[in-house]
């Protein structure tokens, strides 16, 4: 829907005041596109400063880093915080390490958060940070000298009452566990549910590490129950082979789907037999090699380097590597090839344009910021297990991700209907999330 004349002033007024920043306009844009209805049957949301305040991040903070490689040359790294809002609870997002990070793409991150954390219903704010630090090709050593200097600073801003990073691109649990060693050691104190996404033997939870990629096909099964399919027997095309697409692989293939594709930076890997985790497993754990490696062990499967995986004929894809991957031509290859159902693992991967094709085609599109909410939500379950000195088992966890997912799915849906929009789950997940945030920035006043 258009954006109305208040709305169209304030996006202008956040253009020119965050110039250089694409990748949060976008965010921002899609957001203030879909409230649109809740604006119109509610005009006390149109007051310009409430969606003044959700647009603007409460707090950002840049710092350099300064470390020494094993060679001994010294490098210097940009880091970022931003805490975009503490309207329900403490900022809570990932740490992102990639050549790519800028102040935008933390940004875009941390705002899309805002609407995830909400729709979770568990009682966390919204943040994101990281470096453009880039962590490939680096050393065991070098990685915990640079999660050490990145805490150095960070740790003034951050607690378990105040901002609780976690994972995302190029963070993991190892690199969890160094900043939290770090953490503990200027602080002294052992403050687990400062930081989620820890090993479990420092604090971690069961299934933090599955969630995200286990909770994204949680809700392919809702949306593909919603219109009489299952998920025996279909096609998938994912991209990424990191975190969440592991576990989304792994998941779909425990569910009886084949997934015939997944991808890295330097290109895409058909197994039309169907992508064996455990052989994923093996390359990007044990082998510690790229994604390439997997066409060496596995005969009927082949790399294309320098192309992503889009014309691959599917009925699902999960685009989970990273924001902007899936454009318009991808968009109208997949339709041509028969997809039904789109889920986003990763922040934002598809474009506008290609969410617009996937509208007009009718099929099921999960935005990130419901389909991939199952990764925080498990961290807010770390958070509980953490301030309670307790430790749930795999089973409850998981049953409580899944549970969450379907939630979120029902919410969207039912949010979307109330809205004449049905089926339409970015309007279900924006609307929602928008509406819970605003009422709890009006509950605290002017602050
Ligand atoms: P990982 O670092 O584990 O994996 C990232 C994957 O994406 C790798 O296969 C990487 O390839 C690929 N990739 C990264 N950048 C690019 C690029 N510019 N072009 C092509 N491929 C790229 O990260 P995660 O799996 O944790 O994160 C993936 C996405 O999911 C991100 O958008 C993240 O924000 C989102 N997400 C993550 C959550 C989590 O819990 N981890 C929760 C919710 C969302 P290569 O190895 O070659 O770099
Ligand atoms: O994008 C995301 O939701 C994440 N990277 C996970 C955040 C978290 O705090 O677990």
């Amino acid at each position: 829907m258009p954006l109305d004349a208040v709305t169209t002033g304030l996006y202008n007024e956040i253009v020119s005041r965050n110039p250089a920043e694409p990748e949060f306009h976008q965010a921002v844009s899609e957001v203030l596109h879909s409230i649109q209805p809740a604006l119109q049957r509610q005009p006390s949301l149109r007051d310009a400063s409430l969606l003044q305040r959700l647009c603007e991040p409460e707090r950002q903070v840049m710092f350099r880093i300064v470390w020494v490689d094993d060679n001994g040359t010294t490098h210097v790294n940009r880091g970022f915080r931003v805490g975009f809002s503490s309207a329900l609870g403490p900022y809570k997002g990932g740490l992102r390490f990639h050549r790519s990070v800028n102040l935008g793409v933390v940004k875009f991150l941390a705002f899309e958060q805002i609407f995830k954390n909400a729709l979770t219903g568990l009682g966390i704010g919204a943040g994101k940070g990281g470096s453009d630090f880039d962590p490939s090709g680096r050393s065991d050593g070098e990685i915990m000298r640079f999660c050490q200097a990145y805490m150095t600073e960070l740790h003034r801003h951050i607690g378990p009452q105040t901002d609780i990073p976690a994972g995302d691109i190029g963070v993991g649990s190892r690199e969890i566990g160094y900043l939290f060693g770090q953490y503990k050691r200027i602080t002294n104190r052992f403050e687990a549910g400062t930081l989620t996404g820890k090993d479990l033997v420092i604090g971690g939870s069961l299934v933090r590490p599955e969630a995200t990629g286990y909770g994204v096909v949680y809700f392919v099964e809702a949306m593909l129950a919603e219109r009489g399919h299952s998920l025996e027997d279909k096609t998938v095309v994912v991209s990424g082979s990191g975190n969440v697409a592991q576990h989304a692989i792994a998941k779909l293939h425990q569910m009886g789907a084949t997934v015939v594709a997944c991808s890295d930076s330097s290109g895409f890997l058909h197994d039309p037999s169907g992508v064996r985790p455990d052989v994923l497993h093996e390359v990007k754990h044990v082998r510690r090699a790229k994604l390439d490696a997997y066409a060496d062990l596995v005969p009927a499967a082949r790399f294309v380097p320098g192309r992503s995986p889009w014309d691959i004929p599917c009925e699902i894809a999960v685009p989970a590597a990273t924001q902007n991957e899936l454009g318009e031509a991808d968009a109208v290859a997949l339709v041509k090839n028969g997809l039904i159902a789109v889920a986003e693992g990763a922040n934002m991967p598809c474009t506008p344009k290609a969410v617009e094709v996937f509208d007009e085609a009718g099929i099921a599109f999960a935005p990130g910021k419901a389909a991939n909410a199952g990764g925080v939500a498990t961290s807010a379950l770390e958070m509980q297990q953490n301030a309670c000195r307790d430790r749930w088992s795999f089973s409850d966890t998981d049953k409580t991700l899944a549970d969450t997912m379907r939630s979120i799915h029902n919410t969207c849906l039912i949010t979307a209907a109330n809205y004449e929009k049905p089926g339409d789950y970015v309007t279900g997940a924006n609307i929602s999330g928008f509406l819970t945030v605003a009422s709890a920035m009006n509950a605290l006043g002017l602050v």
